[in-house]
C-alpha cells in the first residue's frame, strides 16, 4: 500500500497548553486518530487534545477521505498518513503502529468525531506511569452509576452489551466497555503485535492481546458526546466483531 506522509515530523511537539497533570510534558505520548470523512470533527478533536496534553505527538491515519479531513488535520500541523484506499479502522491502527517514533512510551487511540473528551487522558497516562502491571487504560462509556445518555442509542447500547458478554464468556475478557474507542496503551507491549483485524473488530483483538501478554486493563468512567459527522459503524460490523470473538477462542498468542 502506498502511503504519503504530509506535514509535521512525528517528533515535532504541539503547543504547550495542558491544564492538568503533574507531568511536565507528554512528549512520550502519541495520539493516533483513525479518520474517514471527519472534516468537521477532526479540528475540534485536535484542538481539545492540544488544550489538554502537554506537547504530545499526533498521527492521523486518513482512510482516503473524500472530504477535507486530511487537509484540515495537516493544516493544524499534525502528521497525516494517507492510505491509498480505505482499509478499515483496524487497518488504520495497524498502519499507525508501523510509524511510532522511538521516543514514545504510550499510545492514545481516539476517534476523530469529537465523541471522546480529552480531559481524561492525563489521568489515564498517569495510571500507566504509576503501575507497570497495567498495559492499557480504557474509557468506559457505560459506568453503572450513569444513565444511558442520549448520545448512546438503545440498539447501539444493547449491541455493545451483547458483544461484551460474548467477549467475556468466550475470550475471558472481563471489561465493561471492551469496544470503547478511547484507550491509552503501553507501546512496549504493542511493539511485537501483528494484528489481523481490518475493521472494528480490532478492539476485541487488542483486548485479548493485552490480557494474553499478562498485563492488566483498567477502565475509568467517562462521559461520551454525540458524534459530529456520519457514523461509520453499523449493524454488519457487529457481526464482524462477533466473528473475531469466535476466532479469538482459537488463538493462543504465546505460541505465535
Ligand atoms: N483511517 C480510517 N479510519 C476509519 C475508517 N473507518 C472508520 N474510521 C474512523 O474510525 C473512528 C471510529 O469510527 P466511528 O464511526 O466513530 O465508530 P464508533 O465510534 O465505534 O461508532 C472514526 O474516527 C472514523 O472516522 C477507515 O476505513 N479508515
Ligand atoms: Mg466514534
Amino acid at each position: 500500500m502506498r502511503l504519503s506522509i504530509s506535514q509535521a515530523a512525528l517528533e515535532e511537539p504541539g503547543p504547550d497548553l495542558a491544564r492538568t497533570s503533574t507531568r511536565t510534558n507528554h512528549r512520550d505520548v502519541i495520539v493516533v486518530i483513525p479518520a474517514y470523512n471527519e472534516e468537521f470533527g477532526i479540528a475540534l478533536t485536535i484542538t481539545e487534545l492540544e488544550n489538554t496534553l502537554l506537547s504530545p505527538n499526533y498521527l492521523v491515519i486518513d482512510g482516503c477521505s473524500t472530504d477535507g479531513t486530511s487537509q484540515v488535520a495537516s493544516g493544524m500541523g499534525v502528521s497525516v498518513l494517507t492510505e491509498e484506499e480505505r482499509g478499515g479502522k483496524g487497518n488504520a491502527m495497524a498502519l499507525a503502529l508501523q510509524h511510532i517514533p522511538d521516543s514514545v512510551n504510550y499510545i492514545v487511540f481516539t476517534d476523530a468525531d469529537y465523541t471522546y473528551p480529552a480531559k481524561y487522558l492525563p489521568d489515564m497516562v498517569k495510571l500507566l506511569d504509576e503501575d507497570p502491571s497495567v498495559g492499557m487504560v480504557d474509557g468506559n462509556r457505560f459506568p453503572e452509576d450513569q444513565q444511558t445518555t442520549e448520545s448512546i442509542n438503545t440498539v447501539f447500547h444493547l449491541g455493545n452489551k451483547c458483544l461484551a458478554l460474548a467477549h467475556r464468556i468466550m475470550n475471558g475478557v472481563k471489561l465493561k466497555d471492551p469496544f470503547t474507542g478511547l484507550r491509552v496503551v503501553r507501546w512496549a507491549l504493542l511493539k511485537e503485535w501483528k494484528p489481523v483485524s481490518k475493521g472494528f473488530d480490532i478492539e476485541a483483538e487488542l483486548n485479548h492481546y493485552v490480557q494474553s501478554k499478562g498485563y492488566r486493563t483498567i477502565e475509568i468512567p467517562i462521559e461520551y458526546r454525540p458524534r459530529i459527522g456520519d457514523k461509520k459503524l453499523g449493524v454488519k460490523h457487529g457481526l464482524t466483531i462477533m466473528k473475531r470473538i469466535i476466532l479469538l477462542c482459537f488463538t493462543n498468542i504465546e505460541q505465535e
